[in-house]
């Protein structure tokens, strides 16, 4: 398909009609605040995150309190209330991050008739993603949780080498450190961390960490044998609410801080592995997997790398997949007295609108592009060799790991081996969405538009996603297997389709590395895409991928 063929489309008058999303008809029903003590109206501010009408009511507050008291036993009495609620699993993020909004807004109407808010706060912590890392949302998350409770937060953003968390955790005062971390490699960079605070004599910072590559016993157990000081694993914002709330109270009392749960012996614990996270050499020992050698080779649709600019985005939003945006991103979680299809029914009616409206919103700020690309290979091994264009000379070669058990899967094994003499097809795909929805994003959290930001990042995700899908499915039908192809859309988020795509990062071909190889043979700078020294891609929302046709190819676990 040439770029010609794809026209970037919008509906005029879909877009036309989001110009009056927000314009509704005058509400004329009763004051939700009507017969409220002034206390009480300022909890249901918080609690129902209603910004209407706040200003008169802080300002008929601050006619009976000072502005501090307001903030601590009001306001921050209505936040309670919201993470109870979330607790109870009877409020939902996006709510609280509405709380948080409101309370921000609160706090920013008070801070005028305060003299100095120093010293005001419950607690502080220094907040930063450690290096090498990008990942930014959890972080905020966790920022806008803490300081909408209450704590001074000094946030110093992504990839913070440890001089620099160590330097502004001590220019800002704070009591505790935070790091987040969403790459394996990064909970190596946490270990060392702690290692350089005990060396410099820095164990009194209470340490707490956070990330989907960590695991609590990771923390609890190899970390803590390691860190002379108290370190804490928080799966999420609240756990790192619940902690800042011990660890200040303990501060402000002068109470030693209470000794984690001991790690059994004191010394390093073995039965975690730390991850690996070094590009080994996975060494082929002669047992391949049972995987059919007998596929026939799909015809090469060309050879090297092209480029698509030019998508019909309401067409890609198709392909965003509800359950990982909804459920995933912007975590709505089903009450305990829901059932699912009630629970079904309630994310069709109250969440899709929200969705649909940021689809029109973001369908500007969106920008896909697509590099992608098919090459003649071969496999050895636990290598696949990918060749030039004359089919002989080797252009590079990439080494995966083997199962040591189950079937001894290897994704080399997918594809026809040096001794067959037949070379066969690879493909790769690069794709992004563009920088332009991560700046947007970062707007929004600077703003305070806590809600906003959530759904917003999460569409960028998923979009991205949904692009690597969409463009998936191109190459499939490029390669020969378009008769494949599962009749609705919601089958491909399972995979259930011919062949596979694996990102390099994931279990069956983890080294990042790797993606040094993938950007030579796609050349994707053209697009704007490029990596940074830790091998992670710019823009954030982008993702990349082998692209395998072999029938049995499926997603794989190393152990
Ligand atoms: Co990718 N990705 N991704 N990805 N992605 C991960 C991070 C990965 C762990 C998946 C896996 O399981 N293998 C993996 C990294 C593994 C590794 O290091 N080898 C991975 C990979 C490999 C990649 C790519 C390299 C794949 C590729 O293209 N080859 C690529 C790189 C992108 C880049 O370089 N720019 C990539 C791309 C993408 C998408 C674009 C498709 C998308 C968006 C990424 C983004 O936002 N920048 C994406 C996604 C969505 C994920 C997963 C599935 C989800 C991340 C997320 O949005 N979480 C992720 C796997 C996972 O996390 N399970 C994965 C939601 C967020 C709110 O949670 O940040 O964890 P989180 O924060 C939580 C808690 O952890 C906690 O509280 C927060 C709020 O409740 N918390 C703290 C966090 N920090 C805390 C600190 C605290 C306390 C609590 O106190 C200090």
């Amino acid at each position: 398909m040439s770029e010609s063929e794809l026209t970037c489309s919008y509906d005029p008058l879909v877009e036309f009609m989001s110009l009056f999303e927000n314009v509704k008809a005058a509400d004329t029903s009763v004051d939700p605040f009507a017969g409220l003590t002034v206390e009480d109206c300022l909890k249901k501010h918080i609690v129902n995150g209603i910004k209407k009408n706040l200003e008169s009511h802080i300002n008929d507050a601050l006619a009976q309190y000072p502005p501090l008291e307001i903030i601590n036993e009001i306001l921050l009495d209505g936040m309670k209330t919201v993470g109870e609620l979330f607790g109870a699993g009877k409020m939902q993020l996006p709510f609280v991050l509405q709380s948080a909004e409101v309370m921000k807004a609160s706090v920013r109407l008070l801070e005028p008739h305060m003299e100095k808010v120093e010293g005001s706060e419950k607690g502080s912590i220094l907040l930063a993603t450690v290096a090498g890392d990008v990942h930014d949302i959890g972080k905020n998350l966790v920022d806008i949780i803490l300081s909408n409770n209450g704590y001074r937060v000094v946030n110093i953003g992504i990839k913070q080498p440890i001089n620099n968390i160590i330097e502004q955790a001590q220019a800002g005062k704070c009591q505790v450190i935070g790091l987040s971390g969403l790459l394996v490699k990064s909970t190596l960079i946490m270990r060392d961390n702690l290692i350089e605070l005990n060396e410099r004599g820095l164990q009194h910072y209470p340490v707490i960490l956070g990330g989907a590559a960590l695991t609590r016993g990771y923390v609890e157990e190899d970390l803590r044998a390691i860190y002379k000081g108290n370190v804490y694993y928080a799966k999420d914002a609240f756990e790192g609410l619940s902690l800042m709330e011990e660890l200040s109270t303990a501060i402000k009392d002068q109470i030693p801080i209470a000794e984690p749960e001991a790690s059994p012996s004191g010394t390093r614990i073995s039965s975690h592995r730390l991850p690996d996270t070094n590009p080994e050499l996975y060494v082929f020992d002669g047992t391949k997997s049972d995987v059919s050698t007998e596929i026939p080779v799909p015809e090469l649709p060309f050879y090297g790398a092209k480029k698509m600019s030019k998508f019909d985005i309401f067409e890609l939003y198709r392909y965003v997949n509800p359950v990982a945006l909804w459920r995933g991103q912007w975590q709505y979680k089903k009450p305990d007295d829901m059932s699912n299809p009630e629970f079904a029914q309630w994310l069709e009616d109250n969440v899709r609108p929200i969705f649909e409206q940021k689809c029109r919103e973001l369908a500007r700020t969106l920008k896909p592009q697509v590099k992608w690309g098919y090459f003649w290979c071969q496999s050895e091994g636990n290598d696949l060799i990918i060749y030039h264009e004359d089919q002989k000379t080797e252009r590079c070669r990439f080494n995966f790991p083997r199962q040591s058990d189950n079937r001894r899967l290897c994704l080399s094994d997918f594809f026809k081996s040096t001794e067959s003499g037949i070379k066969d097809v690879v493909g790769f795909s690069i794709v992004t969405v563009g920088h332009e929805v991560s700046e947007y994003e970062r707007s929004l959290f600077a703003k305070g538009d806590f809600q906003d930001y959530l759904y917003v990042h999460g569409m960028g995700v998923e979009t991205a996603e949904a692009l690597a899908e969409y463009w998936h499915k191109q190459m499939r039908s490029e390669m020969g297997f378009a008769a494949d192809e599962p009749e609705e859309i919601r089958l491909l988020f399972s995979t259930k389709y011919h062949g596979a795509r694996y990102s390099f990062g994931y279990p069956a071909c983890p080294n990042l590395e790797d993606q040094v190889q993938l950007l030579e043979l796609l050349q994707p700078q053209d697009i704007g895409i490029e990596l940074t020294e830790e091998f992670m891609l710019n823009p954030e929302q982008s993702t990349s991928a082998i692209i395998v046709h072999h029938p049995e190819a499926k997603y794989f676990n190393i152990r």
